[in-house]
Parts: C-alpha cells; structure tokens; sequence
C-alpha cells in the first residue's frame, strides 16, 4: 500500500483527486488533509471512508505539530493543494494568503525533507508568470511575474520549493496549470458563479469589457497529469498543464447563457479587476513530450457536463451560497464594493 498525504483535499482540485487517486490506483491509502477553510468542505469526501483507504486529518498545514503527525508512519509522497487560491479575496487582504501559500508551504517542506519522500508535488499556476499580450504562450522558462497578492505568494512557495531541492535533495517539483473548470469548484471562481446564478435567474457580473482571455482545462485532465508527474516527474523540473483551449470571458459567458437556455439581458457589466492578467495561455509540450499526458476532455463537453453536475447538486451550492457566502458577495458585487455594478 502507497501512502499518499494529500494536503488541501477538501478543496475543488482536491477533491476531484482524491476520487480520481482512489479509482485508478486500487493499491494506495490517501490520507486526505485540510483545514475546512470557507473554500474546503467535507461534503465533497462523503463516503470515501468506505473504500477502507482514505482518512481525514482537520488540520491547518502551518500548524507544524500537526503536519508531523500527518507523516507518522511515513507517507510515500506528498501533493500539495491547500491555498487560499481566490484573487479578489488577495485583493481585498493578503495576510490569509502569504500565511498559508508561503508559510504553510514552508512547514510542509521542512518535515518533508526530513522524509525520504518519493515526491513532493507543489500544485501551482500559471499566474506566477503573469500577463500575456495577444501573441505567445507561458513555457517554463517564462520569468516569473505576479501580479496579484494571490499569484505572488504562490510564486513564492514555487522558489521555496525549488531552494529545498537544490539546497536538501528533496524530491519535490512544481506543476503550473491554467484555469480548471469541473464539479465541486467553488461559486465565487467565474464559471460556477456564472451557472448558479443564471439558475437564480440573477444577473452574471462580467468584469471590465470582457475581453480577458483564459485558457480553460477541465479538472479531470489537471488531475491525470498531477497523478503521471507525481508517478514519474523528474524532481527539481518544472511542467506547465493547459489543455490549449483559450477563450475570452464574454464568449465562454455566451456559451454559459446558452447552455442554460438564458438571454444576455443577464450579463451585469461590472467595474474591472484591479491589475486583471489580460491574457493567459499555456504550452504544457514539456509534460506531453516527455511524460506522454494529453488531455482528453473536449470544452464544449466539459462545459455541458459541468453545467449538468451544478443542476443535478442543487443543495450542494445553496448550502455555500447562503451564510458567509451572502456578505461576501454583497462586499465584492454590492454598490461600493471593488466589482460593483458600473
Ligand atoms: P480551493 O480554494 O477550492 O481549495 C483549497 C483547499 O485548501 C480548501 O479545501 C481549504 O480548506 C484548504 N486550505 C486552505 N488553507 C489551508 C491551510 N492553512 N491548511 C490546510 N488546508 C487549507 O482551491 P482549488 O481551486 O482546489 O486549488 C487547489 C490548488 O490548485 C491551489 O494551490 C491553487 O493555487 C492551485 N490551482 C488552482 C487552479 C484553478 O483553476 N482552480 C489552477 C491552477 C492551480
Ligand atoms: O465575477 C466574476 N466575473 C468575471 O468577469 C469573476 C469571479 C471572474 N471574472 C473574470 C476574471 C477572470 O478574467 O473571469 C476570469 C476567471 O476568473 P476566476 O474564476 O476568478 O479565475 P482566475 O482569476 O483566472 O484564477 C483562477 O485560475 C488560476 C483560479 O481562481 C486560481 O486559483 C488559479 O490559480
């Protein structure tokens, strides 16, 4: 049995994971940890405690007693999801942010280099290398350059990462992915805002012209290319994952509209992001030449599927979108707050 610390697990990615690591590798104990943030929820792991190979830790991966605790006995590998991963929420405070991207990270690598681990897997994004104009595409050789609270502590964790590799030989490396769209993502990341709440019939707030380009993947596929490079990755690289698939926000907003059977009279024009990346798109030729991943899902089926999974989990997004959920987007969305109505 492989033992496989996955921090961050009740999260979106997280959890599609776990589901995913439990089926296609019947011989591995996934020991699931997260600090139940407002973004993590132990709803989404119902049930996996049956398979008899999954158990949960509450824990916050600052905390360092708890984090040794996770890894007695000795996990095979760690991957590492937990974040505060929204960036209006960095925008509005960044503490949160620096605390769990970069110290928390920190923690995590300090017992793990104590480990002999088989990897450590740091889950990034292709935020840390910035803003793009109209022509080219990030590779990893791309220098960094945040432009968010939230991009500039996860290129933090990613230098820290690469310093405990060349510094103490652990096996750690850095994947860089684009925008993830799938089942279990939290309303307040575009598409799942969009979908529930044109099933409001509620207007969808589309910031600045709408023009901002995204490179869309579907979480099913970020999560075969997590599993291949955590099996096989070559530690101390870097792999960028992105499913060539760029879209701008007011396309991928009609093809939402249209998929619920909605009109645009439901697009809310909203004051912009501050310092919003105009454009992202990724080569990820380094993962498909050399550890033989591709993407399988197909947009337009991704989207229609996802679309479904919202319909069909109803009481999953109304318990989120009431409670806390109702201030924060009456802060964020409300007259007066950073992306109110224009
Ligand atoms: P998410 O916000 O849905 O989940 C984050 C999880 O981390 C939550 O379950 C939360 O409770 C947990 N967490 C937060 N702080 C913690 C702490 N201090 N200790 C322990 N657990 C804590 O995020 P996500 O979209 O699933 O993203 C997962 C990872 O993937 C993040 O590192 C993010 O930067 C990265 N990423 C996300 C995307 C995307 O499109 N969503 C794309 C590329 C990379
Ligand atoms: O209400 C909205 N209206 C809108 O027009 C929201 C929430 C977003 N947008 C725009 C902003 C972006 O151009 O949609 C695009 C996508 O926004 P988000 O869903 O907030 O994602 P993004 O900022 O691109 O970051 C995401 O991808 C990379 C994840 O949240 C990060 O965790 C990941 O690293």
């Amino acid at each position: 049995m492989k033992r496989l610390l996955v921090t961050g697990a009740a999260g979106f990615i997280g959890t599609n994971f776990v589901r995913r690591v439990l089926d296609v590798r019947p011989d591995w104990t996934i020991v699931a940890y997260d600090a139940l943030t407002y973004a993590g929820n132990l709803a989404n792991l119902a049930g996996l405690e049956a398979t008899g190979r999954f158990e949960f830790i509450h824990a916050d991966i600052c905390d360092a007693d708890a984090v040794a605790a996770a890894f007695d006995p000795r996990p095979w590998a760690v991957i590492n999801f937990a974040a505060e991963s929204h960036v209006d929420r960095s925008i509005v405070g960044a503490a949160e942010f620096v605390r769990t991207n970069v110290l928390g990270t920190q923690v995590l690598l300090d017992r793990a280099r104590r480990s002999d681990l088989h990897r450590f897997v740091q889950v990034s994004t292709d935020e840390v290398y910035g803003s793009l104009g109209q022509e080219g595409r990030f590779t990893e050789h791309s220098p960094l350059a945040p432009n968010s609270p939230y991009s500039a502590s996860k290129a933090a964790a990613d230098l820290l990462v690469r310093a405990y590799h060349v510094t103490h030989g652990l096996s750690a490396l850095v994947t860089r992915c684009s925008n993830n769209y799938g089942p279990y993502q939290f309303p307040e990341k575009v598409i799942p805002l969009f979908v529930t709440n044109l099933l409001e019939d509620q207007p969808v707030p589309l910031y600045g012209d709408g023009l901002n380009i995204r490179d869309w993947i579907h979480v099913q596929d970020h999560c075969d290319a997590l599993l291949r490079v955590l099996e096989a990755g070559v530690p101390g690289e870097v792999y960028n994952i992105g499913a060539d698939n760029e879209l701008t926000n007011r396309a991928l907003t009609y093809a939402i509209l249209h998929a619920l059977g909605k009109d645009e009279s439901l697009i809310r024009p909203v004051k912009d992001r501050p310092a919003h990346d105009r454009r992202y798109a990724i080569d990820s030729g380094k993962l498909r030449r050399e550890l033989g991943w591709q993407p399988r899902v197909d947009f337009a089926a991704g989207l229609g599927d996802t679309v479904r999974w919202y319909i069909e989990h109803e009481p999953w997004w109304r318990a989120i979108k009431s409670g806390e959920y109702r201030q924060y987007y009456e802060r964020q969305y409300g007259a007066g707050g950073v992306n109110a109505p224009v």
